[in-house]
């Protein structure tokens, strides 16, 4: 029997390369949509694909249609990771998160169509937990949605544009709705893998303070493997149907701080600022999904404790630390 062929949009991001690997552990055939930097953009899936080999690595952009691509590879699945993904980076780019976001996977889907594949790919949209902005936690598939940002408007406008084609069409169209989940991959610019890098080079005396925004903001924080691996159980599930995924558990800002600076035996308040130029003009106070559906219906648990997952990201930022900076 041929493998199925997996089609993966931000393969380059912190779930695209998680997910990569527990497709192949699978056994499916995975391709990736990367797009063309002047830089590599390609450190977290290095170890995946072989570069001398990079028949499964495809150039794209989620501004421009893939109908090309779908029509040539048949994909029994698409997970479309992509997205311009910082909150508050969209209020500096909003029309551009909208185009990426809102408008890639509306490309996305209509390409399934064009293509012919209604009956045969299944797709995901990598929906969020900021579509519900404003609500108060607990938040689970029924909660009112009120984003507070240009990328909680764009994911809500793709979670919608998903569940249309899926009740329009008949198409396997499924969203998760993922709370924050964090790695040593995850990018440098979010607050748990910002806390952990510079507390790593303070703790080595290379940097003398860390600068922060809203240090109250409650997250649920969760390792992305684990909800990886929840992903590919919404993609192999017999039927198409939207799941909150999360830890269930919150936590603020400062308390994550406190963790890894006690960690690492140093008092966070020595080095903290606090500087405005990290708030964002609305501020999401509360996120704590209710994952219960997932956990029912898909059989799904975490595996990765808050604790655990801060261990995992500073040691891995210590080694790293110390690499670059040659101690
Ligand atoms: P990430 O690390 O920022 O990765 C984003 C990926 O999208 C990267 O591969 C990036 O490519 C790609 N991308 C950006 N703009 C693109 C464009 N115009 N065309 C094609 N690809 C583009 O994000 P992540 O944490 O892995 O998140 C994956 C997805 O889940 C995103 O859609 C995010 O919005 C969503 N989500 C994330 C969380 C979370 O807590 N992590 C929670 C809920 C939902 P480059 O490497 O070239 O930049
Ligand atoms: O902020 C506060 C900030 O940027 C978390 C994305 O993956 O999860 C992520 O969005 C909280 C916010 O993630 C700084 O105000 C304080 O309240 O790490 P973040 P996010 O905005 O929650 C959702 C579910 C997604 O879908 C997104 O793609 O931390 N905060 N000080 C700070 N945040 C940042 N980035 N930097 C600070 O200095």
């Amino acid at each position: 029997m041929s493998r199925k062929v997996a089609l993966i949009t931000g393969i380059t991001g912190q779930d695209g390369s998680y997910i990569s690997e527990l497709l192949l552990d699978r056994g499916y055939e995975v391709h990736g949509i990367i797009r063309r930097s002047s830089t590599p953009n390609t450190s977290r899936i290095d170890h995946i694909f072989d570069p001398e080999k990079y028949d499964y690595i495809h150039y794209g952009d989620l501004s421009t249609g893939i109908t090309n691509l779908l029509y040539e590879l048949q994909p029994d699945m698409v997970v479309n990771l992509g997205a311009q993904s910082h909150v508050r980076i969209s209020f500096d780019v909003p029309e551009y998160t909208i185009d990426i976001n809102a408008l890639g996977p509306l490309r996305i889907l209509e390409g399934i169509r064009q293509a012919g594949l209604t009956k045969k790919t299944r797709y995901y949209q990598a929906s969020s937990s900021e579509m519900f902005g404003l609500t108060p936690p607990p938040q689970n598939e029924n909660t009112i949605m009120r984003p507070a940002s240009p990328y909680g408007v764009a994911k809500l406008a793709a979670f919608h544009l998903t569940r249309i084609y899926r009740e329009g069409y008949g198409m396997f169209a499924s969203n998760g709705i993922l709370f924050n989940h964090e790695s040593p991959r995850r990018g440098v610019n979010f607050v748990t893998r910002k806390i952990t890098r510079l507390s790593c080079q303070i703790k080595l005396g290379l940097l003398n303070h860390i600068s922060l925004g809203n240090l109250e903001a409650k997250r649920d924080w969760s390792h992305s493997r684990d909800l990886m691996r929840c992903v590919i159980k919404i993609m192999e599930h017999y039927e198409p149907e939207d799941f909150v995924v999360s830890s269930q558990e919150m936590h603020t800002v400062r308390e994550f701080a406190e963790s890894v600076f006690s960690y690492l035996d140093l008092d966070f308040y020595q080095y903290l600022k606090v500087d405005d130029r990290y708030t964002r003009p609305i501020e999401v106070p509360a996120l704590c999904g209710d994952s219960t559906k997932a956990r029912t219906v898909l059989g799904w648990e975490p595996e990765i404790t808050f604790e655990q997952l801060v261990k995992e990201m500073v040691d891995s930022d210590m080694k790293l630390a110390i690499k670059e900076s040659g101690i």
